[in-house]
């Protein structure tokens, strides 16, 4: 008689004595193969960002005793895998009755069901000192070491790089877990953007490289606090480069991943105001020299210093666009973000579409705000690599708390904006004490 077959599959890179039990009891019921979630599918899917790469993942189960095979599981759902293997038993712990992994394993029975396989569940090891480690691992994901190294991982990890803003605790603790499930997949934001737009209007200032880089660093440290995704800092011009340098190494150390900086000079005015105030684009030469400054004092292989182009913003025309973005990389650049401030993307497209011609590894950065229409799947066809919504939690909260105010004063009352506003035993448990 031919022996059992059975199935599991792995998340974690943090193996223990809970998980290491489970594999022994699965082995007893048959041969194991044990399926391994790819980099991609944990990083849209879950909080944990893995520590250890698919591959190194793979070589540590390989070599678990019990363990006949590891495949990977390029998808949350076993469907695929179980279609193609068509095992006796899959095995799982039994917290997965509980949270966001239920519709998962209703499809899991689907199929079983389907050609008479049988799901076994063990209890789940609630041993105190697993947790404890489980914590620590996460806590690992907040260390500047860590969270700095995040961007180039995803960048080798995932076509396209989601970016939403934040500029305090609670706007990064919304970019750190809203989670959003569609058609079986799960969807996630994968880093912040510190814009410099959201730093100055959050604190009832212009745009024009008023807020000194204390107080946003003041709020990095805050958004670090309470978060353990990379962030990209909105360097704005990078100021004087003697001053640059010095800023790119506090920021390095903190643990950003990037710092944007602009190719323009003078007083700085947001990019989205276009021609209808006075913008000095710098020359090829300078901003190819700060770019060069910032790049010989880093520390690390990890941070980057990502180039961004301003003349389609200034309408300086395609070919300087284009001509600026080789020169950038020439002189160290790690990325270009390319801007612009029509309502198509048409102009991004052309952009991308001749850049890669020519170069097809240095990650390029966009920032739809005017061409909102754009999907992120055309912009993965045009090798874009970075997203970033630069803006939105800002431009949200603001209409919504000045309804609240209008109609606090309309009424003489609160009551009437209580529809609008979270309930209160919400916002108390908001944020959870965590130690
Ligand atoms: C920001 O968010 O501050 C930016 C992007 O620099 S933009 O506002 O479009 O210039
Ligand atoms: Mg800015």
């Amino acid at each position: 008689m031919s022996r059992k077959t059975v199935y599991m599959c792995f998340i974690t890179d943090l193996i223990h004595g809970g998980h290491m039990s489970i594999i022994k009891k699965a082995a007893e019921l048959g041969d194991l193969t044990v399926g391994v979630l790819t980099d991609d599918v944990i990083t849209s899917s879950f909080r944990r960002f893995p520590l250890l790469r698919f591959e190194e993942r793979v070589k540590v189960l390989e070599n678990i005793k019990g363990v006949k095979r590891v495949i990977p599981q390029p998808t949350l759902s076993y469907a695929e895998n179980l279609r193609a293997l068509k095992p006796n038993y899959v095995v799982h712990g039994d917290n997965w009755r509980r949270g966001f992994q239920v519709p998962i394993r209703a499809e899991v029975i689907e199929i079983l069901t389907e050609y008479g396989g049988q799901l076994v569940e063990f209890p789940y090891s609630e041993d105190e000192e697993y947790q404890r480690l489980e914590l620590m691992k996460r806590q690992q994901l907040s260390l500047p070491d860590v969270r700095r190294a995040r961007l180039k991982r995803l960048l080798d990890m995932k076509p396209l790089v989601r970016v939403l803003e934040a500029h305090n605790g609670l706007t990064g603790l919304i970019v750190e877990k809203t989670r959003v499930s569609k058609n079986g997949k799960s969807y996630q934001f994968d880093a912040m953007w510190c814009s410099s737009l959201c730093d100055s209007t959050s604190r009832g200032k212009p745009d024009i490289e008023l807020i000194d880089l204390s107080t946003r660093l003041r709020a990095i440290d805050e958004i670090m606090d309470v978060t353990t995704k990379p962030i990209i800092f909105d360097g704005d011009t990078g100021g004087l480069t003697e001053h640059y340098v010095y800023n790119v190494r506090t920021l390095e150390r903190m643990g950003v991943s990037a710092v944007i900086i602009e190719d323009k000079t003078g007083l700085k005015k947001n990019s989205l105001f276009g021609t209808e105030v006075h913008q000095t684009q710098d020359s090829i030469e300078n901003f190819c020299n700060k770019i060069s400054a910032g790049k010989a004092v880093l520390k690390t292989n990890d941070f980057m210093i990502i180039a961004r182009i301003e003349s389609l913003i200034l309408e300086k025309g395609m070919d300087d666009a284009l001509k600026r973005a080789f020169a950038y990389v020439e002189a160290g650049a790690s990325g270009i973000m390319i801007h612009s401030r029509r309502s198509t993307p048409d102009e991004i497209f052309e952009f991308c579409d001749r850049f890669r011609k020519h170069n097809s590894i240095t990650p390029l950065v966009v920032v739809p705000t005017s061409y909102s229409n754009v999907t992120e799947e055309e912009l993965v066809s045009r090798g874009v690599n970075i997203v970033i919504y630069a803006n939105h939690l800002t431009r949200s909260a603001f209409p919504a708390m000045k309804e609240v105010a209008e109609m606090i004063l309309k009424n003489g009352r609160a009551a009437e904006a209580d529809d609008l506003c979270m309930p209160i035993k919400e916002i108390l448990t908001l944020i959870p004490e965590e130690y």
